[in-house]
Parts: C-alpha cells; sequence; structure tokens
C-alpha cells in the first residue's frame, strides 16, 4: 500500500525521500516534521555534527495547501555540513571499522574507498525516515492513533517504566537528554555516557516504542509475510545498529511458565478486554487492541575514538582503525526513528485493512469496520455443532 525511498549521502549536499501511497485530504504540516526531526537530533551522547545541522524539512510534491493530493510526496533536508566537503580532497577510508558496514560495504560493490560504504550506512538517513514517519503520525492521529518512544536502558543502567502510563513515559522522556521517562536512571545513563566519552569509547542500549489506539484486526495470522509483528520488527531491524527486537517483554517471557505469560481475556461493556498486555499488542500476528509494545536493541557505535584492531586494506598491514567524527551514543535519538518506523508500518497496515484513496472514504469505512467487530462480538460466534469436510463436493 504504502512505500517510500530515501536517497542521499550523510555528507552529502541534500538528503531526498518519496512516500508514495499516502491518501488524499490528510492534513500536514512542516512544523509537525520539524518537531519530529529536531527531537531525532536532540540527545547526550552524539559528536560534533549535531552541532553543525539543523535539519528541516523541504516539501516538493505532494501536498497542496497543507493537505495531501494522493501523489507522491517527495521530502528534502539539507546538509548543513555539505559545505565543508564540497570539492575538498578526502584521504580515502582503508582501514574498516569492526562493526561498521566499511568492509561489508566495500566488498559488496567493490569500491576502492571504504568511504562510499559509510557515506550511505550512516545514520544519516535516518533523518528521512523520520519525516516519512512524522506524514504516518498525521495520519494515524485521524484515527486516534498515537505512537511515541523513550529509552529504557543505556549500557548497564536500567530504567523503572512500569508504573508509569505510556503518554506520561512520553511525557517525562521529553524532559532529559536521554529521553528516559525514569530521571533517577537518567542521571545515571548521563553519567555513563560521560565515562565512556573520557574512555574514548561508545555505548548501545534498549530503547520502547509503543502505538495505543490501534484498532484489534490489523495484521493477519494466515500468512507469514503478512503478520504485523514481523513486519514491524523488520521495519524496526532496519533501523542503523538494531540487532535485536522484541514485541512487548518476550525474552522475560520466555523464562515463564504459559499461565504467568497468557493476557487473560474479560468481557467488559460488549468488548473483549485484557487487564495485562504481556503479548505486546499482538495474538497471531493481528493487532488484540492493545497498546503494540516494541523493544529494540541496540549496539555501541562501531566508531570508537581510541580505535580497534583492524587490517589496512591498501598495504595489508594490521593496523588500529583511525577516529571519523561520530557519536558516544545514539540510542536517546535512535527511539525517534524507532516511532517513524513503527508509524510507518501502522499507516501502511491501517491502509491495507480500510483501502480508500482519500481520509474522507477512510473514515467512513473505519466506522463501518468498528461496527462491524461489535456486531460480530454480539452475534457472529455460534455453538451450534458442524460436520467437519475440507473442501467442497
Ligand atoms: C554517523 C556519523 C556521524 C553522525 C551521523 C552518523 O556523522 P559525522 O561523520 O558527519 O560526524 O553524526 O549521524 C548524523 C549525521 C545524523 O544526522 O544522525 C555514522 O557514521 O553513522
Amino acid at each position: 500500500m504504502l512505500r517510500f525511498l530515501t536517497a542521499g549521502e550523510s555528507h552529502g549536499p541534500t538528503l531526498t525521500a518519496i512516500l508514495e501511497g499516502f491518501p488524499a485530504g490528510v492534513p500536514i504540516s512542516a512544523e509537525a516534521v520539524n518537531r519530529d526531526l529536531a527531537r531525532r537530533q536532540r540527545g547526550f551522547g552524539s559528536g560534533g555534527r549535531m552541532k553543525i545541522e539543523r535539519d528541516r524539512v523541504r516539501i516538493t510534491s505532494g501536498i497542496i495547501g497543507g493537505r495531501t493530493t494522493g501523489a507522491p510526496i517527495a521530502l528534502h533536508v539539507d546538509n548543513d555540513d555539505w559545505p565543508n566537503w564540497e570539492g575538498r580532497q578526502v584521504t580515502p577510508v582503508t582501514r574498516p571499522r569492526p562493526g561498521h558496514a566499511d568492509l561489508t560495504g566495500g566488498i559488496k560493490y567493490g569500491y576502492e574507498d571504504l568511504r562510499w560504504a559509510l557515506e550511505r550506512a550512516s545514520a544519516r538517513e535516518t533523518t528521512m525516515r523520520v519525516a516519512v514517519g512524522a506524514l504516518c503520525k498525521c495520519l494515524l492521529a485521524e484515527f486516534g492513533i498515537r505512537v511515541g518512544g523513550y529509552v529504557v536502558a543505556l549500557g548497564p543502567v536500567e530504567a523503572r517504566v512500569d508504573h508509569l502510563d505510556y503518554p506520561t513515559r512520553w511525557e517525562l522522556a521529553e524532559q532529559n537528554d536521554v529521553r528516559c521517562p525514569d530521571h533517577e536512571a537518567a542521571a545515571a545513563m548521563e553519567e555513563a555516557i560521560r565515562a565512556v566519552i573520557r574512555d574514548q569509547d561508545t555505548l548501545g542500549g534498549i530503547f520502547e516504542v509503543v502505538a495505543t489506539g490501534v484498532p484489534p484486526g490489523l495484521g493477519s495470522h494466515v500468512h507469514w509475510d503478512r503478520k504485523l509483528e514481523a513486519r514491524i520488527a523488520q521495519a524496526i531491524m532496519s533501523i542503523p545498529a538494531i540487532k535485536g527486537v522484541e514485541i512487548g517483554p518476550a525474552f522475560r517471557n520466555a523464562r515463564r511458565r504459559g499461565s504467568e505469560v497468557h493476557d487473560p481475556f474479560e468481557w467488559r461493556d460488549g468488548r473483549i478486554v485484557r487487564p495485562t498486555n504481556n503479548a505486546g499488542g499482538f495474538e497471531g500476528g493481528v493487532t488484540t487492541g492493545e497498546p503494540i509494545v516494541v523493544r529494540a536493541a541496540m549496539k555501541p557505535i562501531s566508531t570508537i575514538l581510541k580505535g580497534m584492531p583492524s587490517v589496512n586494506l591498501a598495504t595489508g598491514q594490521p593496523e588500529r582503525t583511525i577516529y571519523e567524527r561520530s557519536d558516544f551514543t545514539a540510542v536517546p535519538r535512535a527511539a525517534v526513528v524507532g516511532e517513524a518506523m513503527l508509524a510507518f508500518v501502522l499507516a501502511d497496515a491501517l491502509l491495507e485493512k480500510l483501502g480508500g484513496d482519500s481520509l474522507a472514504e477512510l473514515k467512513a469505512r473505519y466506522a463501518l469496520l468498528l461496527e462491524e467487530q461489535a456486531r460480530w462480538l454480539r452475534e457472529g460466534v455460534s455453538d451450534h455443532p458442524y460436520t467437519w469436510q475440507v473442501g467442497l463436493e
């Protein structure tokens, strides 16, 4: 239904995205996009680059008079660092950084200069994902769906957030520079970042992205490639440096008994509710109507100031990596990218469920969907016996 493509190098002139399949009539403000772009830029542990860039979106097609037209939407963010690179003689990168795309990218494309791998593998590309995600959030908001994210672990420091509802977590997270709702843990996270800056090292961590207000019934239990939690995992895993994804507390659940894990059903006012959400918003790859909770593990940044053992591919000699300006941690900023990817997949799933080309059409169909779901719960399930027969005679 919905697809997007990004283009642009980290130190080139401009980053671009084209979002296609977006319905007509959705009100969009550049401010909503710029707000998320600014959020993605803010986070303790960033290197010098974020002092140079002031990301602001330029929209050149698909939106007229503040509303989408249904045509492809072209988005651009200029790299303010470009004048520092244009026409400059740049020393080739010949010593690949362990953990980075330098070597694998070079092998794949046969680069003489590994820089071409880093230019595109750079997390600078995630700027455009956040711009695309901001548009998807505008669409989801029309249906009462909200998406937010926060950090729950940075290096060895873990936050306590279970006692807070999601809107409170989102709000508290924006109040500090590590995007963590637990302010005591946030102070310890900042200290842990200061320690790696001192030691010329880097840190990873875990962020959580959550969507509330998602209707039940999105996704599929019948096709492996349409299971929505699988599609979310793919999207989150595609964020640079993400090496693990879980839906709800999946790894914790794996260590418990079934009766302690599965969310019991209750009947309340003609609706099925679950007092707990250990399933993270999914049963059988289909949304349950409970908040969708996605947790992502980010490895420590692979550009390490003190260097790592490597090989100079120009000489075959063992040498340590040289330092390219980079970040000490990017977990607080990656949470915003996670929100964008979740928003994109959910917008896609909603469009798939509803069909339709305009917001008005989608809204009418959404009302019908909710009505039909309520009818099915009231009268759709029968306890009459039937004869099991596969196929038709
Ligand atoms: C990155 C290295 C740094 C980061 C960059 C990702 O850039 P530079 O090499 O210019 O210092 O700041 O991230 C961004 C520019 C961004 O906008 O997030 C890398 O190698 O992945």
